[in-house]
């Protein structure tokens, strides 16, 4: 214990570390996930990044966002990678040579003077724009910033709400595990198995050159990842309707298509915090917050599962009749903990499975694992199978204190702080250990301690 008004040695704390990280990464109109591994813009990795960046430059943090959403296509889709062009096409796959948005997205108004992919992300991108409104209102006032971005977030929500319901009970589908965001998360396992993998020499991976491989999906994950954004590229990324084409399914989508938690649960909160911004313009919110609870009644129906305590993701391809429940447990299924006018049953219930054996918070585990611990398939180093992220963890810290758990979310922002310092900024983490894997230097772990630490 020191003088309070000791102040720390340059360069020596972690909010200074942190914030190099963002320095680091910013490439004058937005902020790179990882300088080696993700060297373009992502989607929800923006929404994340500018969460954290508004306490170091609220002009970036809003810069951040306007950069990805001027890449929104016609359509109003926002997509999940927007590329930079000074950028060597070998340096990340799959590269604009392989989404050719600006052709194969003709039809669905990818823009023209910018290449994206053409699928999506989780929608944080609402919540973040009130964010970083709220960290300086009169720079916000000031620029227009939420006059600007507003109509641009409603047409993104209204893309999701229109024309991705591919299972018809009111709630967003994705149509690739990348949309989802935990590529190769467990769940996937059996949806996936049905998907016929691209054969391996038809495309070459850039991110093992930077990542271990036992850190990383298999090339049998990416065979099959391939197979699914080619078949909706093929379509012209065409969602809704069957075009004739390879889409097998009368919903536009391919073999693939889920209705996950955690991205719905990211949608209702971010129409809560489009309601926000309505009335900050003048407008009314009502309609807006009605809509969230509608999505919130939809998500209790279709995917809480009393029995596991917890979410879970519904299969709208499996040949069972009732498009079954998947068996797999993921963090994912945690995430809607998130929404204040959960059930408090839910809420509870939740609560109670995070902090049992099969997440084992407080307990066994430092951060939030991805996936179950008693999960044959769980694995603390892969990827999006077993170790603990970020994201995550600043998610469910909001979770636990929106409903009054005040000592575990203290502990959990105490962890996710720390270890995200201790790890190098990691882009995932041991959950046992803290033991860094994947990048260091990573964007949104730098930028969610960030905002944790304040
Ligand atoms: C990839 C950038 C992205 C994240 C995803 C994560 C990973 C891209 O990296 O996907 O090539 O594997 O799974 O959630 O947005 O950080």
């Amino acid at each position: 214990p020191g003088i309070a008004y000791d102040p720390p040695a340059s360069g020596t704390s972690p909010h200074v570390r942190a914030a190099r990280v963002l320095t680091a990464n910013w490439t004058g109109r937005s902020t790179v996930p990882s300088r080696s591994l993700y060297p373009h813009q992502w989607s929800w990795d923006s929404a994340f990044i500018a969460i954290g960046l508004r306490h170091l430059s609220p002009l970036r943090a809003q810069t951040e966002l306007e950069t990805l959403l001027t890449a929104q296509w016609a359509d109003g889709r926002v997509p999940h990678i927007v590329f930079n062009p000074a950028v060597p096409l070998d340096a990340y796959f799959p590269g604009p040579d392989f989404w050719r948005s600006a052709t194969a997205g003709r039809h669905a108004g990818a823009p023209r003077t910018v290449q994206t992919s053409g699928i999506v992300q989780p929608p944080v991108h609402a919540l973040a724009a009130w964010l970083v409104h709220l960290a300086d209102p009169g720079l916000s006032h000031a620029r227009g910033f939420l006059v600007r971005v507003y109509p641009r977030l409603a047409a993104w929500h209204r893309y999701l709400l229109r024309r991705r319901d591919l299972g018809g009970g009111g709630l967003v589908s994705v149509v690739h595990p990348w949309e989802q965001g935990m590529d190769n998360s467990p769940c996937w396992d059996a949806p996936l198995a049905r998907i016929v993998p691209a054969p391996p020499r038809s495309f070459r991976r850039a991110d093992l050159t930077h990542g271990a491989p036992e850190d990383r999906p298999t090339d049998l994950d990416y065979g099959r990842y391939v197979r699914l954004a080619t078949d909706y590229r093929d379509a012209g990324y065409a969602d809704g309707h069957a075009d004739g084409h390879t889409n097998a399914y009368a919903d536009g989508s391919g073999g693939f298509a889920v209705e996950d938690p955690a991205f719905n649960a990211l949608l209702i909160a971010s129409e809560h915090a489009l309601a926000l911004i309505a009335e900050e313009l003048g407008t009314p919110g009502t309609a807006r917050r009605a809509r969230a609870e509608r999505l919130t009644a939809a998500l209790v129906e279709r995917l809480w599962d009393p029995e596991a305590g917890q979410f879970r993701c519904r299969d709208l391809r499996a040949p069972t009749p009732d498009r079954g429940l998947l068996p797999e447990r993921s963090v994912s299924g945690l995430i809607p903990l998130l929404l204040p006018t959960l059930p408090h049953p839910v809420a509870a219930a939740l609560v109670r499975t995070l902090t049992g054996p099969h997440f084992s918070l407080g307990d066994r585990t430092r951060l939030v694992p991805s996936h179950d611990l008693r999960s044959a398939a769980f694995d603390p180093h892969r990827y999006w199978r077993g170790p603990a992220w970020f994201n995550t963890g600043w998610l469910l810290e909001h979770g636990l204190r929106t409903h009054g758990e005040r000592d575990l979310a203290d502990a959990l922002r105490e962890a996710v702080v720390t270890l995200a310092d201790a790890s190098g900024y990691a882009e995932y983490v041991d959950p046992y250990t803290g033991e860094a894997c994947g990048a260091t230097g990573f964007g949104w772990t730098a930028a969610l301690a960030l905002d944790l630490h304040h």
